[in-house]
Parts: C-alpha cells; structure tokens; sequence
C-alpha cells in the first residue's frame, strides 16, 4: 500500500522489513528502518520537549550527519517544518531567516553556539539548542533523555513540511512552502521513474539545506525502501571508492566534472552503479560526454527547483540526450508561452509548471505568490526553453537575472546590493561568467567614487565579511563605466562578453 504521508515511508518499511538498511555513514555507523523509526520517536520527542508542536519551525545549520537527517525525519512525524540553512550564512544573512520564519526551535553547531545565540536573542523568542557530528550537543543530550518517542502525526497532506529559502530577483529571499503532499508527489514520481528498489544504495554527497540532497535524494529512496550512505563531505577519490559499493548517484555539474578529474574514476570503479544522476544547474554536453567515455554510464540529467521540486527527467529507458533536461515527469504538466522565434526557427519561450510538484507559495508573502502564477496555476519558473519535436526539454536561458554557481543559486541584486554599500564604490553589477569548476562564476564590475582607488582583495575580503562564501564575487572588476543600453540599465550580456575568457586558465 503506498504510503499516505511522507513520514508513512519509514513506518511501513520498519513494520514489514524491519532489518532493512536504512542509513548509514562514512563512519561504518549502520541504521535499519526499525532503528530510523525508533530514532526519529526519540527525536520528535526532543524536539517536543524544546516546545516544537505541529506547524512550528525548526531551523537548522548544522554540519552534515546521520543525526541531522533524524532531526529532518522527526519534523515529518511530527508534523512540524523544518527550515534548512545553509552553514555559509554570516550571522546577517542568519538574522534575516531567522527574522522571517520565526522557528520555535533554531538547531545550530556547537562552535558557532555563542553567535547562534546572539543573533537568536537579537531576533525574538525561540530556543536554541546544538547539535555536533560527534554526539555532541545539547539537542542530542535532549534526544538521549526523552523517554517515550512521539507519536506519528496524521496532520493532512497539504500542511507545511518545509520552508526553503531562495532569493528572489529583489534580492530578498522567500521561504517556499513546501507541503507534504509536494514531497510525497515527487518522491513517487522520482522513484517509479528511475527504478529505485528496495535493492538500491544511495551514495549521498550533497549537501542537507537545499531541495536537492534533502528532499529529491533522501526522499526518492525512502519511498521505495532503499538505503542512503552519507558522507559528510565531497571528497571525489573517497566517492568513488564509496561508488564501488552503491547502485546510485546524484550530484551537480560540478561533481560530475571534478570526478572526472579524478584519476581513480573508471568503468571498473564505478561497474556497479546503475544510475548517475545530474540536477540544479546546466550540464554540459562534453561532460555527459566524456563521463559516458570514460565510465561507459550516460547520465540522465533532471530539471527542478526549489519551488518546483523536479518537472523534467530523462528517461531511464529511452533516450538520455546530453544537452536536454528530458520530458516532463507523470503528473507535471509544462508548457512554454510567450515563445518567439530563434535563428534556427525554434519556438523560445518561458517554462511554466502545474502539478502536485509545485510548492503553496511564499511564506507570509502572497504578492510574491501571485506574481509567480497565471490565472490558470502555472508556476512561471523564470526559465528559458524550447521543446523539440521528441518532446524533450531544453533549458536555453534564463529570463530571472541568476547566477548558478556549482549548484547554488546567486542573485546579482543581493551582491550588488552589498557591493554598493562599501564606501569605495560608486556602482556595480554583478553577472555570471563560464567557469570551469562551478560552471559559472560570480563576477562583479563596478565604478568606484573619485579619488578612491581600491584593492580587488580589499574589495573581495569586504563582501566575505557580508555574504556566504559561495555568493562572494570570484573576480571583482573595476572599470570606468558600466555599458548601458539608451534607457540607462545596464548591459550584462556586454559584460559576459567582455570577461567571457576571465577563468580561462582558472
Ligand atoms: C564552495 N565554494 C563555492 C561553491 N562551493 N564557490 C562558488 N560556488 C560554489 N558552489 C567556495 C568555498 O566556499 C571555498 O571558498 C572555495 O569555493 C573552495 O571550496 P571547496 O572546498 O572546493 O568547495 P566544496 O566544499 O568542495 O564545495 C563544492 C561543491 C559544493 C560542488 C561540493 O558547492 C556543493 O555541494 N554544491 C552543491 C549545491 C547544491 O546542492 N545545489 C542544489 C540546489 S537545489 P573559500 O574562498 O572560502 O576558500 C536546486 C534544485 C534542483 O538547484 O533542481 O536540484
Ligand atoms: P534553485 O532555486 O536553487 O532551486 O534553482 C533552480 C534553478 O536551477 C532552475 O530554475 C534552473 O534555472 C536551474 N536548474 C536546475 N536544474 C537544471 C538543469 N538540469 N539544467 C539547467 N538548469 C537547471
């Protein structure tokens, strides 16, 4: 009987097939199902006994671990919604999330207990408790106390299970309501499409606060009984050692290319693994390439987004074609509207989405909702694309002003923002340019005010005071002026040309 509430994937397979492997780490720590499950009633119970009831937040920046997918579990059983941060935020970017979703329970990492608690306390009330790698923490020493496990929730599938943050092209970010009946859609969508079985292991390298390593992966394998093995970091010659024993694999683009430029990666190495995976930013057609050459596997490269979780795969029979983000998965439906005419006669246009996949909407923001729908719920993505007359996808552009460096997402407002708050600088715009690791790198121009004659690692050093490390500009360019078009704004595309060769010989 398929399960009726995410939390129901874990429950049935502990009750039925209770040795099951259900987690286990780089550590050689194992978990069954029975053991997840009973784990997860501990944890609820903790997080009950912090005063997290259903509907609260709990945000959470912890490091990678066994214990911070439990914590994840345990929101789902008892119906509360967990917030993931990413553990680059500065303590400002860590206020402004902390501000909008107002958790009852914010989960942060032992040596960062002290800041944690002075932005919390700046911020209002919430708890705030820690948890480490190591058993460490005062939530884990919460967790080892709680003497009866929580009971499962039954809450209705349409209640909130997550609120995940993304920028917006203002530059501030929303929180997508995810539901639980978007989790459970997809997850069915995802395992029925890629043939997971109970026989699958998961090698699980992304990281836990965004969409794709914590809810498309964990999720997928979860729903068809299978297993997941975390590890903690991305180190390419340890996965592949670690490949040598699961049968499926997700990353981003830039997973893909630096295991390619690992010398231990080869068809012998990774002969097991029945699926490769690539998802959260373009891949390029040499790398789907050279990894079919080299491991003899074709990735089957998926589309999603946070709000969206995924609308296209590949086919895992049918043709995988490098360069296409596949065909709408059962249950989305995608149309392209506003399309004109490219120079070889396609129809380009912007990718719209309706489905069970596609989030409420923006927390405590419904302009924001409604500015992204059409009369008729399509979810408007922002992307670019054309369908080809096999009816597969392919993304061609982006009509949102975004940056996709090595799979996070990075606004120029949000930089640009910060960069002209610096006393130096007079103006600045912020673009993507090809890099060869992340696939785009974050690039800044900028005009400075007279008289002033900055350092770019000055400059460089101000903004990884402001912004995460992955949002901090690669290059900062001065320049006298910024090109404009006759109506003053600013010409990216100008500036893409100009720096195109700028990471060349990154
Ligand atoms: C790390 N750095 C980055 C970066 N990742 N800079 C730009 N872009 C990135 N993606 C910075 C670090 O802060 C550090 O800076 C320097 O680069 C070197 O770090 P590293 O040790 O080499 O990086 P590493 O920790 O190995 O991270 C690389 C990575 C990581 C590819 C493993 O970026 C990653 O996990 N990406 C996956 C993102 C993801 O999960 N996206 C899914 C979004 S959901 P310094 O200067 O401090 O040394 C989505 C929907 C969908 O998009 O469809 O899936
Ligand atoms: P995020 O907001 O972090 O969830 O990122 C979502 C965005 O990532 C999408 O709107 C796309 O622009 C991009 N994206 C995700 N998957 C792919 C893909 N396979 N190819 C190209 N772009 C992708």
């Amino acid at each position: 009987m398929p399960a009726t509430t995410p939390y129901h994937w874990i429950e049935q397979v502990a009750r039925i097939t209770p040795n099951r492997l259900c987690l286990e780490d780089d550590t050689g720590r194992a978990l069954s199902y029975s053991a997840v499950h009973a784990a997860a009633g501990q944890h609820g119970a903790a997080l009950q006994a912090f005063g997290v009831g259903i509907g609260d937040r709990v945000a959470i920046q912890v490091e990678k671990s066994v214990e911070a997918v439990l914590v994840y579990l345990a929101c789902l059983r008892i119906g509360a919604v967990i917030v993931p941060l990413n553990t680059a935020y500065t303590a400002s970017e860590l206020d402004y999330f902390l501000r909008d979703s107002e958790p009852a329970l914010f989960l942060a990492r032992p040596d960062q207990a002290t800041e944690a608690l002075g932005v919390a306390c700046a911020v209002g009330q919430m708890r705030v408790a820690t948890l480490g790698t190591d058993g460490d923490g005062s939530y884990l020493a919460e967790v080892s106390r709680a003497s009866s496990p929580a009971a499962v929730s039954d809450i209705p599938d349409d209640g909130l299970a997550s609120l995940l943050y993304t920028s917006g092209t203002t530059g501030r970010s929303k929180g997508a309501m995810i539901t639980r009946r978007n989790l459970l859609a997809n997850a069915h969508a995802l395992s029925t499409a890629w043939h997971i079985t109970r026989d699958d292991l998961l090698c699980h390298v992304l990281p836990l606060f965004h969409v794709h390593g914590l809810f498309l992966s964990l999720n997928a394998m979860f729903a068809a009984g299978a297993a997941v093995r975390i590890h903690r970091r991305f180190e390419p010659s340890e996965t592949v050692g670690s490949l040598a024993t699961a049968s499926v694999f997700m990353g981003v683009p830039t997973h893909y290319t630096r295991l390619l430029a690992c010398k231990d990666l080869s068809a012998d190495a990774v002969a097991g693994v029945r699926l490769f995976v690539s998802g959260s930013a373009p891949l390029l057609a040499e790398t789907h390439r050279a990894f079919e050459t080299r491991t003899r596997k074709v990735i089957l490269e998926r589309y999603g987004m946070t709000e969206t979780l995924v609308n296209t795969s590949n086919p895992y029979d049918g043709k995988r074609k490098a360069g296409s983000v596949g065909l709408p998965l059962p249950g989305v439906e995608l149309r392209i509207t506003d399309t004109v005419k490219s120079d070889d006669g396609q129809l380009i246009g912007m990718i719209e989405v309706r489905g069970e996949n596609v989030c409420a909407g923006y927390w405590r923001s419904p302009e924001k909702t409604v500015a992204d729908r059409t009369d008729d719920g399509f979810f408007r993505t922002g992307d670019l694309g054309i369908i080809d007359p096999d009816g597969y996808v392919h993304i061609s552009g982006r009509a949102k002003d975004l940056v996709i460096s090595g799979g996070y997402n990075v606004y120029p407002k949000e930089i640009e923002m910060e960069l002209d708050g610096l006393p130096d600088i007079s103006e600045s715009a912020v673009f993507g340019v090809a890099h060869p690791d992340f696939g785009e790198g974050v690039t800044a121009a900028v005009t400075v005010k007279p008289g002033r004659i900055p350092e770019e690692k000055a400059l460089i050093e101000a903004m990884r005071e402001r912004l995460a490390a992955y949002k901090v500009p690669k290059r900062i360019v001065i320049v006298d002026e910024l090109p404009r078009n006759t109506m003053g704004k600013v010409q990216k595309n100008k500036l893409r040309e100009r720096y195109a060769e700028l990471y060349r010989n990154h």
